[in-house]
């Protein structure tokens, strides 16, 4: 990312717009990429280990007092069995963007299943597998936002612009 898609930063650090969530610290290697983008490109989020399995009561909390405390979308990583993103998906309606993490076992496979399948009703925007998913997650969670925040809206721009002048620009080599 460079200065120039970075400007003044959309919402607050103690008051954070984006929540980005993960099953496990296993799990950073892959979310960092969507924090990236939002650092990039001035989004205020949180970020924290959420486990389904492993604290059920705080993925309780966590998703029944995302709107009370702000957050305007929630981005939720995880792998394997992974109920995450469904799980917050369930007790909020703020927008769910879900990473399913690539898994050691079966490459991610897994992680995509158990989140794109929601039944009708729950919905959970289902991202890539692995960092790509992350980083798409950043920049739709900062699409969002964009729709009622015209600076945004001009630094998102600008990251595309960018990011397409980079692709003209580059040569194969021999
Ligand atoms: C899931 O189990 C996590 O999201 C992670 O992707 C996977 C493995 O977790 P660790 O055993 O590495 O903590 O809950």
């Amino acid at each position: 990312m460079t200065s120039e898609t970075t400007g003044h930063p959309t919402g607050d650090a103690s008051r954070p717009l984006v929540g980005v969530i993960m099953g496990s610290a296993s799990d950073w290697e892959t979310m960092r990429g969507a924090t990236e983008i939002l650092e990039g490109l001035g989004v205020a989020f949180e970020k924290r280990i959420v486990s389904a399995h492993r604290t059920p009561q705080l993925l309780t909390d966590y998703a029944t007092t995302a709107v009370e405390r702000g957050l305007k979308v929630i981005i939720a990583g995880a792998g394997g069995a992974a109920h995450l993103p469904g799980m917050v998906a369930a007790q909020t309606r703020l927008p769910v963007l879900g990473v399913p993490v690539q898994s050691r076992a079966l490459s991610g496979l897994d992680s995509l299943l158990s989140i794109v399948q929601m039944p009708a009703g729950v919905p959970v925007a289902t991202l890539a597998i692995g960092t790509a998913g992350a980083t798409n997650a950043g920049l739709l969670a900062t699409s969002i936002l964009a729709l009622w925040d015209a600076e945004l809206a001009r630094r998102l721009d600008e990251f595309r612009r960018i990011q397409t002048e980079r692709v003209l620009a580059t040569e194969l080599g021999a």
